[in-house]
């Protein structure tokens, strides 16, 4: 055991009478908009984030006022699957409460932003009485669960989703504060003896945990981002089970080469009846073993690092009680949507509707939330989130599709599926002006890159071919920027470390290849790839895997070689 002092956070979840701390008295407290610090950080564990509109900064700072403070808060949505009504109910919460948007996350979840605090309670309990939540969406414990959103296999699907579903439940904290305070459920006077937290503890996890599910050939929900995943293996169309990969991550610090991404590593298998029992055990491990002395150290992907991947499934088997079996063969092709319509096995069918940087919303040009309200409103199927920010109007019956149709072009987006493959495998995260860890800009940014680099792609007859593009405004990768093909991240105001070299189906990690680049510089920089790319290619070579061969950067091996320069050693090689 370390003797070092553990993070303060530990201290604020031992003292926080389990998540409860003070934050019915700071709801009370109208004389601020703000909570007090320490249950800033609790808040966290209920899906609500304290922000302030930071281009309200220099103008508040000017007038002597307390910051525009208003919270964010993340409704889970296990696997992404949400029903009509419930799609109505944010879309009214959205108008009501927010700021007038939905946020598609990067995780399957909606985000509101904007909620001042008169209305947080209100807020959260109306989500409730729609069937959803958003307890644990944020905070040190497991988050959303994703699965494979996508409708090709549909029965494999509605298992892997009612597995995603079954391990969201599981692993929600016990805790009767949530209730408490949002839910006006009955208080209850807590002793050690009364309340329990079977799974987690009293102080919960070292950090965030992630889990998700991905159906090969498809890993649209970038399984080798996440603490922990399963690879469905389908053999002659039936669920067998599950490979188990652990350790993934992308949060980074810039200068502090400690800090780094890392790809999970592929373990073992499990069959589909212990897929909640291996979570659970997963959890535990990290529980007991991650690091709790310093948060840029403490995710799982440093607790697989430093112990190495077979500690940790040796570990993992004791935890069991029994052993996971050999790795099954899965193949990757990409971790893209896919756009248009699709019909499946059951003869419904699906429309997959690309959503920038996932942010629905009206323009007097572009009315998607209306549109997505008149749909919702006839729409007997359900609509299903993507890891890509996307959302699929799904299980639409051969009788509906016309109506749909007709909504889908009356409001113009009936030819989203159109746009460029640059910039329908796009990701941006939120950044500014809500994200208080943004160094730069990235939602409101990066269509415009994408823009520019249309004509250049255009220019060298790459218009249809896909390539990865994610932006982050800093490098936590909220958009999962270190395993695209091309990656911007946010170092200052209009300046961005590009990276490149990320796998097609993010199964690579990427490179940095230039650092601090200004807007100016992108086009530039990019335009002679892209040329050099489209007549060099080898047959169906991957842009990421190009840049490689073509040495532009090296090959990121694993985590630990992201700073390195392996370029220059295999130059000299
Ligand atoms: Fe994230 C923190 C937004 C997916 C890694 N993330 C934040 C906060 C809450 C900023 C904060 O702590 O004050 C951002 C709120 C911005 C805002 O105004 O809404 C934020 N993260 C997001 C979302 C909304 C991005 C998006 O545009 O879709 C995604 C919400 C997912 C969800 O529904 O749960 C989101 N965040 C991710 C992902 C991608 C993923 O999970 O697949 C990652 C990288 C994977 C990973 O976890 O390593 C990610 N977010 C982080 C980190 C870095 C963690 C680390 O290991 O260092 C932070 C900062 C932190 O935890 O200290 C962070
Ligand atoms: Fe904020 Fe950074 Fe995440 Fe973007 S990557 S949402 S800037 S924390």
């Amino acid at each position: 055991m370390s003797d070092k002092k553990l993070s303060a956070n530990e201290g604020i979840k031992t003292r926080s009478n389990y998540l409860r701390g003070t934050i019915a008295e700071g709801l009370a407290d109208q004389s601020t908009g703000s909570m007090s610090e320490d249950d800033q950080q609790l808040l966290k564990f209920h899906g609500t984030y304290q922000q302030d509109d930071r281009d309200l900064r220099p103008d508040r700072r000017k007038h002597r006022l307390e910051k525009a403070y208003s919270f964010m808060i993340r409704i889970r949505v296990p696997g992404g699957v949400a029903t009509p009504h419930q799609w109505l109910e944010v879309d009214r919460m959205a108008e009501q409460f927010a700021n007038g948007t939905i946020k598609l996350t990067t995780r399957q979840a909606f985000q509101f932003h904007g909620i001042i605090k008169s209305n947080l309670k209100r807020t959260i309990k109306e989500i409730n009485q729609t069937a959803m939540d958003t307890v644990a969406a944020c905070g040190d414990v497991n988050r959303n669960v994703m699965c494979n959103p996508n409708p090709y296999l549909s029965s494999v699907h509605e298992e892997v989703l009612k597995a995603a579903q079954d391990i969201s439940a599981h692993l929600t904290p016990a805790t009767r504060a949530y209730h408490e305070i949002w839910l006006d459920g009955e208080k209850v006077e807590t002793s050690e003896k009364e309340e329990q937290e079977p799974i987690y503890g009293k102080t919960y996890l070292p950090r965030k945990f992630k889990i998700t599910i991905a159906v090969p050939p498809s890993n649209d929900v970038d399984i080798f981002a996440n603490c922990l995943s399963f690879i469905a293996i389908v053999e002659n169309g039936k669920l067998v089970g599950y490979n188990v990969a652990v350790g993934g991550g992308m949060g980074s610090t810039h200068g502090n080469e400690a800090t780094y991404p890392r790809l999970a590593d592929v373990i073992g298998f499990c069959t589909p009846d212990q897929i909640v029992d291996v979570s659970e055990k997963v959890v535990m491990v990290q529980r007991d073993y991650g690091d709790r002395t310093d948060r840029k150290h403490s995710r799982f992907k440093y607790t697989v690092d430093d112990r190495g991947a077979d500690w940790i499934l040796a570990k993992l088997n004791e935890y069991l009680g029994y052993e996971l079996g050999p790795v099954r063969p899965y193949e990757f092709k990409d971790n893209g949507d896919r756009f248009g319509w699709v019909e499946d096995e059951n003869g419904n069918f699906h429309y997959t509707l690309f959503v920038e940087g996932g942010r629905v919303l009206d323009t007097p040009a572009f009315p998607m939330r209306t549109g997505l309200r008149e749909i919702a409103k006839i729409h007997g199927g359900d609509f299903r989130l993507t890891a890509n920010q996307n959302l699929i109007i799904a299980n639409i019956s051969a009788k509906k599709r016309s109506e749909i149709e007709a909504l889908l072009e009356k409001y113009g987006m009936h030819r989203s599926h159109e746009r460029s493959a640059l910039r329908l495998a796009s990701i941006a995260c939120v950044a500014l002006p809500t994200c208080a860890l943004a160094l730069a800009e990235a939602e409101r940014y990066l269509p415009e890159v994408v823009t520019d680099l249309e004509e250049e792609l255009e220019n060298a007859g790459l218009r249809h071919d896909s390539i990865t593009i994610r932006m982050t405004g800093c490098p936590n990768g909220c958009g999962r920027p270190f395993i695209s093909e091309i990656g911007f991240v946010g170092r200052g105001p209009d300046k961005y470390n590009l990276y490149l070299g990320g796998g097609h189906a993010g199964q690579r990690l990427s490179k940095l290849y230039r650092q601090d680049i200004h807007s100016n510089e992108i086009r530039s920089l990019l335009s002679p790839i892209f040329q050099r790319y489209a007549k060099e290619r080898n047959e169906g070579e991957h842009f990421g895997d190009f840049v490689i061969r073509a040495g532009y950067v090296a090959a990121t091996i694993q985590g630990a070689d992201f700073h390195k320069n392996i370029k220059e050693e295999a130059h000299h090689n």
